[in-house]
């Protein structure tokens, strides 16, 4: 009877594992993990994260691997967006010239939303991006990926 009661219990705890585990809310060490070292080689196995506060992108200028992941942690009261766009202050949705084109979409207050940087693409190519809700009244109206 004992060892029944665990059954749903581990059940439970499963189905709740299995909830929280899609939700991205964890608590994440902000930028400075430039230390991923080790786990080389795995197919765009870098995840950085750019941080929204206070209208602002941080690190307004991230350096990223060509394939990796970026996740942008929205931690204003407000809605916002990372969308490329071709030409840094254009606020128009597109990508630069060999660079790569992303849109978010909305993200909650308190949510997060992840891209993905493709294979390919060449070391030092710079790619702008805005928030397609506040253009210019950003506090860092055009950041950046720049391809290392
Ligand atoms: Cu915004």
């Amino acid at each position: 009877m004992v060892s029944g009661r665990r059954g749903v219990l581990a059940i439970v705890s499963l189905v709740f594992i299995g909830c929280g585990s899609s939700y991205t809310g964890g608590t994440k060490p902000p930028g400075g993990g430039s230390g991923s070292g080790g786990g080389g080689g795995t197919d765009g196995g870098v995840t950085q994260t750019v941080t929204i506060k206070g209208f602002a992108d941080s690190p307004v200028n991230l350096s990223a691997p060509s394939p990796s992941t970026i996740t942008w942690q929205n931690q204003d009261s407000v809605v916002h967006t990372a969308t490329s766009q071709a030409t840094a202050g254009s606020y128009q949705p597109g990508a630069a010239t060999g660079g790569f084109r992303f849109d978010t979409g909305s993200i909650a207050p308190g949510a997060s939303a992840t891209i993905a940087v493709p294979a390919g693409l060449a070391s030092g190519t710079v790619q702008p991006y805005f928030c397609s809700i506040h253009k210019g009244a950003m506090m860092t109206p055009n950041p950046t990926i720049t391809i290392r």
